[in-house]
């Protein structure tokens, strides 16, 4: 139980443990030793890979070569990212784009546009602790050179739920099913709430539609550690494990028996993310997975770049 939990003075309704609270912990505490240098138990950030922060059930985690490549796509430059185009409604979108398109959703406040930032290595995007700000869907593109030409756009879109508008709803659902260009829809799922009933509604939608889509578990800082300074020393053999419960139990909620559920479900990945942690130099924890996600999405595994990732030699 979440010591913060107690602290609310006055609870409008009972308060109810977090679903990561009620994953039971397969590691003992007392494995723990508290000297992170010499302890085993204990991981530095840098050491983390897709394999410990995220779950790959139909596909395969990619290698380190694939990351670097995906990284070097995502370098800023003079040319990217840049902000294309903003828009309220869905008929003012340009039409006449035919690069790939990734849009990022999720309700307000679950880290959307910092995400964005942190993939783009830029701060590009509008963030605010307040719910609800990014009130229009943006576009950036990546990859562009000189001729003004993009590899692929990304799209930061206004969050469902509190303190967002019931027509962005509308607008949004209109955008994701008539949009050709778009090769994925990214749904985050706050890790420190898990699935909301809205987020549940709209996962059901993008499945009756079947708009490919797929999962990314953000803030998950407060999954593999208690506190931001506990954080910085690296990520314990608990949380690590912690955070693998929790994936393995969204399994179902985001891929469901498709006899029951009307519709393909989301891919059959779930990549986490912390976008205000910061592994070294240009690097941001679980963002070289996200990035590698958005390239596959959009048919860029650097076969047709000339720059192909190196095969991994087997060892
Ligand atoms: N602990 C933690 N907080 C985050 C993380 N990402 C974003 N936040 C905070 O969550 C709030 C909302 O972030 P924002 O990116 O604006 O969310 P959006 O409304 O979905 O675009 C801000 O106060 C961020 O600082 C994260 O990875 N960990
Ligand atoms: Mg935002």
């Amino acid at each position: 139980m979440r010591i913060r939990a107690a602290r609310i003075p006055v609870p409008r309704k009972p308060v109810t443990r977090s679903l990561i609270d009620q994953i039971p912990q397969t590691a003992t505490p007392s494995k723990i030793n508290p000297t992170p240098s010499s302890n085993p138990n204990k991981r530095t950030l840098e050491e983390l890979t897709p394999t410990d922060l995220c779950y790959y059930w139909d596909t395969k985690p990619p290698t380190p070569s694939q990351l670097a490549f995906a990284d070097k796509i995502f370098i800023p430059s003079r040319h990217s990212p840049l902000k294309l185009w903003s828009a309220s409604k869905f008929r003012t979108t340009p039409i006449s784009s035919i690069e790939p398109e990734v849009a990022f959703l999720g309700r307000s406040n679950v880290g959307k546009s910092s995400l964005l930032n942190a993939i783009m290595g830029q701060d590009i995007c509008w963030t605010s602790s307040k719910p609800g700000r990014t009130r229009e869907m943006n576009a950036f593109g990546i990859g562009g050179t000189k001729g003004g030409e993009h590899k692929v756009v990304l799209l930061d879109m206004p969050g469902y739920g509190k303190a967002s508008r019931a027509e962005w709803g509308m607008e949004i659902m209109k955008y994701l099913q008539g949009r050709k260009q778009l090769r994925r829809a990214f749904i985050l799922i706050d890790s420190e709430h898990g699935i909301k009933q809205n987020d549940a509604e709209i996962l059901s939608l993008f499945r009756r539609n079947a708009i490919p889509h797929q999962i990314i578990l953000s803030k998950v800082d407060k999954v593999l550690a208690k506190n931001r300074k506990q954080m910085k020393s690296g990520a314990s053999a608990i949380g690590i494990q912690r955070l693998q419960d929790f994936l393995r139990k969204l399994q179902p909620q985001v891929q469901p028996d498709q006899s029951i559920s009307n519709g393909p479900g989301a891919l059959g990945e779930i990549l986490t993310c912390s976008a205000d942690t910061h592994v070294g130099p240009g690097r941001v924890l679980g963002v070289d997975a996200v990035r590698w996600a958005i390239l596959s999405a959009a048919g860029i595994d650097g076969s047709l770049e000339g720059v192909q990732p190196t095969p991994e030699v087997p060892t």
